[in-house]
């Protein structure tokens, strides 16, 4: 797994969050987070995951099925699958997924603690 760190340059000139702090661009990654609204424990991703069920995370000990909120750059796009490999149903987000109970996916309806790999795009 690759962490790639925030960059200060990459800030990302969207919509600032309820005003207080603006969106860090991850330069070509993402982060995922415990709960909704990037919130709960969070953690940088810096390149595709086959398989959340081999990092380290909050959840049985693995970001598997985990996940509440995806933080995605500008221009970033991220496909996530309810199964490892990239398999099982799989739906690609763009910037719209700081609470994954809203999104359309296949655990209980929605998306939220369902995702298993997820392809940065
Ligand atoms: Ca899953």
């Amino acid at each position: 797994m690759l962490t790639i760190r925030k960059s200060i340059t990459a800030v990302s000139f969207g919509m600032a969050l309820f005003g207080l702090v603006s969106t860090v661009g991850y330069a070509a990654g993402l982060k995922v987070c415990t709960e909704a609204h990037y919130k709960g424990t969070c953690e940088e991703l810096g390149a595709d995951v086959s398989n959340l069920g081999k990092i380290k995370g909050p959840c049985n000990g693995s970001w598997n099925d985990c996940i509440s909120s995806i933080d995605v750059a500008e221009g970033v796009s991220v496909k996530v699958c309810n199964d490892a490999d990239f398999k099982g149903e799989c739906s690609v987000l763009k910037d719209d997924a700081m609470d994954l109970s809203t999104v359309k996916g296949p655990c209980n309806g929605t998306w939220n603690d369902c995702v298993s790999s997820i392809d940065i795009q």
